[in-house]
């Protein structure tokens, strides 16, 4: 029984206490405050009279562990915290330097350079943005905790207790298991080409690979862990990299067409996959349709796409049929096909006969001062 207590003891210890310490540098004062030159002892940073923010920069060094309390700021722009990095209920950044032990969350962290050579820990509903650095030991999520991964190198990534987890990029140094959702956590991971479909990975271990929406690869293992009822929830969901096409057209408004499905009358405007679409368009009596357009969609941003339809007779293309178009018709009226004054534009006859005649004059006629 004894035993047991004390192996309780000791697992809270490691996991949510704080380190005692015979001496600690308080930052409490407000305004900022840059430590370039080495501290012996833990550093707490709080806001007792206003914001106090603590950048530790080149030649600094905390040889224990380091705490933002009460909304007082850590950024660790250069040097080294030897001892934890805690953001216990202020908010801490790492753009530089080394973290020799782990970054612990209880409020905010954002990590987009430096070192981290323990694991970055989220709990308790906060919030871990990652966007580059390196992440040794990785990134874990407890409590229903929130962790982003948009860039860096991070050994591995799990996500547990209701936490959320979103994969938008980085690269995944380990090979082995480092992607794992258990106890209702799940990770979301985002890109195109995966060898999974999107939605939630069916099956509860394997190898994805695929191309993050930052564009780096992902090639590793992950395990979906499902401990029964009520812990049964973990899942890893993928789901595409996405964009906005916005198609229009004037001066009349068709029938717009993506890879041949209809999306409607125009305007319209959809979120797909990013990638390369083939935008056409329905015909309209009187007009010329557009022709075909390519749109290239990238993440996060809107491709607009314009079809412009042509009033069958606007050869001197103002939207209107006049009579400076009437011009260009008489100037090719009866010529054929490789005449000199043959003019293709004015072949508008249904059908298209390689001749300038009547039957254009016709079409012409119909739509004779009409315009927009
Ligand atoms: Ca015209
Ligand atoms: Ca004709």
């Amino acid at each position: 029984m004894k035993k047991t207590v004390m192996f309780v003891i000791i697992v809270v210890g490691q996991c949510f206490s704080v380190p005692e310490s015979n001496a600690q540098v308080v930052f409490s004062g407000g305004g900022t405050f840059y430590i370039d030159y080495e501290i012996n002892d833990n550093v707490l940073v709080r806001s007792d009279y206003g914001l106090t923010t603590v950048n530790v920069v080149a030649g600094g060094r905390i040889t224990e562990y380091m705490r933002a309390i009460e909304n007082g700021r850590i950024n660790v722009l250069d040097g080294e915290v030897v001892g934890v990095l805690y953001a216990t209920s202020g908010p801490v950044t790492v753009s530089g330097g080394i973290l020799k032990s782990r970054l612990y969350n209880r409020n905010y962290v954002e990590v987009s350079g430096g070192i981290v050579q323990g694991v970055l820990e989220s709990y308790s509903h906060y919030t871990a943005i990652v966007s580059g650095g390196e992440l040794r030991n990785g990134v874990l999520a407890y409590n229903e905790s929130y962790a982003s991964i948009s860039g860096g190198q991070i050994l591995k990534v799990r996500a547990y207790d209701d936490s959320q987890v979103v994969i938008e990029g980085g690269v995944f140094t380990d090979s082995w298991d480092e992607i794992i959702a258990t106890h209702n956590g799940v990770i979301t991971i985002s890109g195109t080409g995966f060898n999974y479909d999107y939605g939630e990975i069916p099956v509860s271990s394997g190898t994805l690979t695929g191309t993050l929406d930052s564009g780096e690869q992902i090639n590793n293992n992950f395990k979906i862990v499902h401990y029964g009822e009520g812990y049964d929830g973990a899942a890893i969901v993928l789901v595409p990299t996405k964009g906005t096409l916005s198609i229009d057209t004037l001066p009349v408004k068709g029938e717009v067409f993506v890879n041949d499905t209809s999306w409607g009358i125009a305007p319209q405007s959809q979120e797909v996959e990013i990638g390369e679409y083939t935008v056409s368009f329905g015909g309209i009596e009187g007009y010329i349709t557009p022709n075909n357009q390519q749109a290239v969609v990238q993440k996060d941003t809107t491709t607009y796409i314009t079809g412009t339809y042509i009033l069958y007779g606007d050869f001197v293309l103002d939207g209107n049929v006049i009579f400076k178009d009437f011009a260009v018709l008489a100037l090719a009226w009866q010529s054929r096909w490789g005449d000199d004054n043959w003019n293709q534009a004015c072949d508008i006859s249904d059908p298209n006969d390689d001749v300038i005649d009547y039957s254009d004059l016709s079409v012409f006629t119909g739509n004779w001062l009409t315009g927009w």
